[in-house]
This record gives structure tokens, sequence and C-alpha cells, in this order.
């Protein structure tokens, strides 16, 4: 493809004004390129943007999940809970947008429909919903791991006459559910956020479980004063074990144990302790609760019993016990009062599996046993993970070849970064990276660190265009499947193989291997001189 009567020109595009585009806008500009974010919302902050249903927080602790790469904003930015709620978050952002003056080369309401390359400039066309053309020889696609719908596909869903909203794309000024019936399809996390509050306020609420999920309790508060204490003198070095840890999170508190080698009496204890302390700490209680399923499955009667000795009703405590699948194989769930909830007698449950939904009808829904009356609808169905996002751009490499094509039977990257056959288009925490498995500002940090060096590299060797190989990208993909496949993730319908979007490939997306095994192969990678890559000279 020729490029006629291009527009604006940059050293790099950037698609998405989240945590992963704010940090590489900052990172390009300082290294004196030009880059401008495109961005579809209204303002910045990704995720933080989009979902504002109520009681929506971060599920890692608000400083583990934050910038490091500054300790100037470390130390001015304080906290106010353990888990940020979205507002906060979104404040965090936008202050970040306005301390390194990044808005600037932000554009917002402009969603980048297409990006192609072409091979006789080696840079990419970039296609606007605007109608403009830009072009750049980087692409960086920071379009976040969550960032599109699971869009609503029941029989009837436009038939319906009250409201509806997916809690992906809340209402900005927020939502009145004072006397009304409300049902919320979904029992994910953005449901078992969400759902308490609506049931404080609503009439009555009517939720539809298709699977029961683990949840934990969050233990939520404002942050404690010898925590933040210990944080603000020891910064440097929690954020170092953090990044040394697996899961990028210091609060898993992951031990060595093994559970077999505790007895029924002390592992009970070891998981008291751990509910006691909240979050994702039950996780690492014992060192094989992911690896092995007997060990996984203390954990499973464990959770299990706290949902009992919660809820009073036994027929809906029984309703809500997960059974299908091993805990943490789809992400835990973390609450604040959730199971409680259905202690109300504003809340009713409905089980999907004795109940299919067969239609959204104009009052409300209607299964296969009953219709349930509603003034009002909340999807909280979730999203095409990992991939929705690139899916929905026209994104063509080589010889015209798409990225849809490419990824046809499943994505397949080098490192999660970069993909054969795309040259200079780089993926923040794409499928095949720690990513979504590991806490997003440190995968982020890395992964927009590691691919400013790589920009770098090649400025200083007035390279044209890095790409990976086939071979390299094969055998990293073979790795991915080869960590993940004797692991207790790919047992579970989630959005992590792509499970809950009706013809999507199975495919276990993100790298299991754990973050500092990843961050290293990284490193290696790059001292080596990108090996796994293929370069070329900027002869133009
Ligand atoms: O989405 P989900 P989410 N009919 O996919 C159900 C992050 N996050 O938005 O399990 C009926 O987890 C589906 O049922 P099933 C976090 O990483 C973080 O809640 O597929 N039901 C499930 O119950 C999280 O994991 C926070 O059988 C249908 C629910 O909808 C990720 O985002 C907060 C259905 C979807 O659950 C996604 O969470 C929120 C259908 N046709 C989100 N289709 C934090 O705490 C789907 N479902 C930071």
């Amino acid at each position: 493809m020729d490029i006629e009567a291009p527009g604006e020109t940059y050293d790099a595009v950037i698609v998405g004004a989240g945590f992963s585009g704010l940090y590489m806008l900052h990172k390009l500009r300082g290294m004196g390129l030009s880059a401008r974010i495109y961005e579809a919302g209204t303002g910045v902050g990704g995720t933080w943007y989009w979902n504002r249903y109520p009681g929506a927080r971060v599920d890692i602790e608000s400083q583990e999940y934050s910038y490091s790469f500054s300790p100037e904003l470390d130390e001015e930015w304080i906290w106010s809970e353990r888990y940020a709620t979205q507002p906060e978050l979104l404040r965090y952002l936008n202050h970040v947008a306005d301390r390194f003056d990044l808005r600037a080369d932000i554009q917002l309401q402009t969603r980048v429909a297409a990006a192609h390359f072409d091979e006789g400039s080696n840079r990419w066309a970039i296609t606007t919903n605007r109608a403009e053309t830009i072009t750049a020889r980087h692409c960086i696609m920071a379009t976040g791991c969550l960032s599109v719908m699971n869009e609503p596909a029941f029989p009837g869903a436009d038939s319906f006459e009250g409201p509806s909203w997916h809690t992906g794309r809340w209402p900005r000024e927020g939502v009145d559910f004072k006397g009304q019936r409300v049902a919320v399809i979904g029992t994910g996390s953005s449901a078992i956020q969400s759902i308490p509050h609506i049931a404080a306020e609503a009439a009555h609420v009517t939720i539809f479980q298709r699977t029961p999920n683990f949840s934990v309790p969050a233990h939520n508060g404002p942050i404690d004063p010898a925590v933040a204490k210990d944080w603000a003198d020891n910064r440097a070095v929690r954020r170092a074990e953090a990044r040394e840890t697996g899961f990028g999170i210091r609060g898993v508190g992951q031990t060595e144990r093994l559970a077999g080698e505790a007895s029924a009496d002390e592992q009970r204890a070891a998981y008291e302790e751990r509910w006691a302390i909240g979050g994702f700490a039950l996780l690492g209680a014992f060192a094989d609760i992911t690896a092995d399923l007997s060990a996984n499955q203390t954990a499973v009667d464990f959770v299990g019993s706290k949902i009992r000795s919660i809820v009073k009703d036994p027929v809906t405590a029984e309703k809500l016990t997960p059974r299908t699948f091993p805990i943490g194989s789809k992400r835990l769930c973390v609450d604040t009062g959730y199971y409680d909830t259905f202690n109300r007698d504003n809340v009713s449950l409905v089980d999907l599996v004795d109940e299919p939904i067969e239609a959204i009808v104009p009052t409300g829904v209607r299964t296969a046993s009953a219709t349930y009356e509603a003034d009002a609808i909340v999807y909280a169905i979730g999203f095409d993970a990992m991939t929705g996002a690139l899916g929905k751009i026209d994104i063509q490499g080589r010889g015209g070849a798409t990225l849809r094509d490419a990824w046809a039977a499943g994505p397949r990257t080098y490192l999660g970064l970069m993909v054969a056959g795309f040259p200079n288009l780089f993926v923040v925490t794409g499928p095949g990276s720690p990513s979504v498995l590991c806490n997003m500002a440190v995968a982020i940090e890395q992964h927009v660190e590691w691919i400013s060096d790589c920009i770098a590299w090649m400025g200083q060797r007035q390279l044209g265009t890095i790409e990976a190989t086939d071979a390299a990208q094969d055998e990293w993909v073979a790795h991915v499947n080869e960590v993940a496949e004797p692991t207790i993730f790919p047992l579970a319908n989630s959005w992590y193989m792509g499970a809950n979007v009706p013809g999507k490939p199975r495919v276990f997306m993100p790298y299991i291997g754990g973050f500092p095994v990843y961050r290293d192969k990284c490193n290696e990678v790059a001292a080596n001189g990108y090996e796994g890559f293929t370069v070329s000279s900027d002869a133009r």
C-alpha cells in the first residue's frame, strides 16, 4: 500500500490513554521522540475511565497498583484506601497526565480504525474514525486487556422497555436505582463488586448466575498508617520485592509449604489467617494451590465452608458455592459484603443452570421457568479479553496480511510484545506475556521500558524495522502453552481461555511462567541484540 497524502507524522503513535499509553508517551517524549496518543474516550484513564459502575475498585493494594517510575510522583500521591476506588484511580491517572504535561499529545474522542504497514516507507498508516490518516515509524497498541465489552447477545435485548447498562460502559452521571427492580446478569468481579451497592439502593435485585464464582473479602478501609509508613520508608525495596514475586504482588505472601505437608487443622488455620488478611493472600497459603488439584481442593472446600457460614439460606448458599472449576483458575474476586448481600430481603438469585435465559422481554428477563420483571438491566457479562481491542482494529502487516487472520486460531506473539509479519508494531501487555496474571502496573512498566529501550536501540543503529521471526514466535507460543498445560488454569471456562465469548478460539492467552522469569527472558533477548527478531536498516 502506498501512503497518499499523509497527514501528521510521528516517530510513534500510541493507541489508548490508560496506564500503558500514558507512561509510553512520557517515556518516548523523554527520549526526544515525537509521539501522539489516540484515545476513544473523552478523558484519559482507560479501564478506570470506562468502568464506573458502583463499587468499582482495584483488587491489588493501592500502593502496589501504581507507577514506580517516578519517585517524586510516588511520594506526592497519598492513597486513601487499601483498595482504591475507581474515582480515586481516575484522579491519579489525570494527575499523571497533568504532572508530566502529557495532554498536548493526547487526542481524545478518536478511535483508531485501521493501522496498515507500508513496505515502501517502512511506516505505519493509522486511520481514525475522524477520517484522519497519521503516519508513524512505530505503532504501539496500549489498548488494554479488558477494554472491549462482551456484547449482550440475548434474543430480544433491544425489546427491553427500561434502561440497560454494561458495567464496562457505565454512564458518567451514574445511575439512580432507588425504587427500581434491577436484573443483574453475570457473577464475575464486576457483578460481585457492584451488587452490594445496587442492592443497598434498589427495591429489588435479581441476580442471574450462570457459574458461581470464588470471592474473598477485601477487608477494605482507610490505609493502615503503619502500612503507609512502611511503604513511605521502604518504597524502593517494597517495589523491588513485588517485582520478584510470580504475580508482581507482595500481598499474595506466597509460602514454600505444600498443602499436603499440613494437617487438616493446619490447613484450616492457614486459610483462616489468609481470609482475615483479605484479597489474594488466600492463594498464597500453600505453594501448590494453583499447580495441584488436590491442594486446590483444600482451598475450594475452605471457601465453600465460608459461603455456607455467611449465607443464611442453605439453598442459596449451595447455589453460590463454586464446584466446577479450581479456585484461582478464573481470576479470584475480591469483594466487600458480596455473600452477605444474599441475606437481604430484596435480593434473589436465579440459577441459570436450572433455568437458562431464553430471552430479554419488554418487561424483564425470561428464563426457561419464569419471567422476572425488571425496571433496569445491568449486564455484568465481561469482556472480549486480551485480543478484543486489537481485533476491532483493521491491522495489516507485510503483504497486507491481517492480524485477524494471523490470530484466527488464537493469538500468536513473540514475548507478548510483537507479532511476526507486523514490523514495528508493539503490543503493551499482549497475549503471551504475564499481563493479567501479574499486577498490571508492574507488567505495564516492564513492557513500556522494554519497548522504549528497543526503539532507542534501533535509533542508535539507524534501523528502519524490527520484527519477530516466525521461528522465535513459534517457540514462544509453544513455551507459553507448555507452562500453562500442567497448571489448573486451562481447566476453567475463563476469559483467560477466551471461553466467555462464543466462537472465540479456546487458547490460554497470558504467560503463567511468572513475572521474574518472563522479565529475565525479555532482558536476555535484548542483551543478545534482540535475539529472535530481524531488523532492516533505515535506507530512507
Ligand atoms: O467479567 P467476567 P467481569 N449468560 O468475565 C457471565 C477484571 N475486573 O467484568 O462464568 C449468562 O469475569 C459469566 O458467566 P460464566 C478482573 O480481571 C477487576 O466481572 O461465563 N451469564 C460471568 O459470571 C475480572 O476477572 C475488578 O458462566 C453470562 C460474568 O457474566 C475481569 O475484569 C473488577 C453470559 C462475566 O464475568 C472481568 O470481570 C471488575 C451469558 N450469555 C473486573 N455471558 C477488580 O476488582 C457472560 N456471563 C479490579
